[in-house]
């Protein structure tokens, strides 16, 4: 039926109709959260978060909460933020390196691919998403006032968040059922649950309620901010003025459940590229 009303259009409209009926959906600001934009040449999926305020960072009462989380409050713009750490496929694709070509001499976490690229530096990252504008701005597919970027710090925990206030977007617990990390170290404390050694396929365990998976654990993920003790707060804060290190979020698959709660956040140097740091991707409205 879809093939007879596709052969119709050809030949009663001609191409140029043909190609409008394949039109990309072009990116536009979101009306959900949660809803989701594959309308990119790498299929890459993306979860809208909407406008809004929240207290970024934890409660003093938050268990084995550190000092790097004082809580400071944020207002963002709504954006589009990456429902998978960017895989190995995808950074092939755009990058043409393997994991291997990453890893260099550092041992392999894990490989295929939906697994996360891991071992990039944030300068790399930045290469990645500095691309996917340029290509599909080409393409048509992105207009000239929105651009693919690393989350900010805020953003990113805003996201992981996804309108919880508990310690993790799952409540205050963690184990290892529900995220990659070492199981050896639920959050706080419990049973221990399978400890993997490696990364894994994204989006293998449940989505937050905006439809992201592995903000807690697999990779660590670069932001775009450089890291500070205490983040600024307000208004789609950013720290654009260079410090030693860049705030990495999320833990991964070699922490314990600490690490990986929505709060915590710390920063590596920029030629850190370790096997258990990635990266997801945002799409942020930047002009008018
Ligand atoms: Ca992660």
């Amino acid at each position: 039926m879809r093939f007879t009303f596709a052969l119709l259009c050809l030949v009663s409209l001609g191409h140029s109709a043909v190609a409008d009926v394949a039109a990309p959906r072009v990116l536009a600001v979101g009306t959900k959260a949660g809803q989701e934009w594959d309308g990119n040449s790498l299929k890459m999926t993306f979860c809208w978060c909407p406008e809004g305020s929240f207290l970024m960072g934890s409660p003093e009462s938050e268990r084995l909460r550190s000092d790097e989380e004082d809580q400071v409050g944020v207002t963002l713009t709504g954006f589009w933020l990456g429902k998978h750490e960017v895989t190995q496929s995808e950074w092939n694709s755009v990058m043409g390196k393997t994991p291997r070509d990453q890893a260099g001499n550092e041992s392999l976490a894990g490989e295929g691919a939906r697994y996360p690229v891991y071992s990039v530096s944030p300068d790399e990252a930045t290469e990645f998403v500095t691309n996917c504008t340029r290509q599909e701005r080409a393409a048509g597919r992105l207009p000239g006032d929105w651009e693919f970027r690393l989350p900010t710090d805020a953003q990113w925990e805003y996201g992981c968040r996804a309108g919880t206030k508990t310690a993790t977007a799952f409540g205050d617990k963690l184990d290892s059922r529900a995220a990659n990390f070492d199981g050896n170290g639920p959050y706080p404390e419990g049973e221990a649950g399978p400890y993997l050694k490696r990364t894994t396929e994204v989006g293998r365990y449940a989505a937050n309620p905006w439809g992201l998976c592995d903000m807690h654990g697999n990779v660590w993920e670069w932001c775009r901010d450089w890291y500070e003790l205490t983040p600024p707060g307000g208004k789609d804060p950013e720290v654009s003025k260079e410090t030693i290190k860049r705030v990495v979020r999320g833990g991964c698959w070699l922490d314990v459940g600490k690490f990986c709660r929505s709060a915590a956040r710390t920063g590596y140097f920029p030629d850190e590229q370790k096997a258990y740091v990635g990266f997801r991707v945002a799409v942020v409205r930047v002009g008018p």
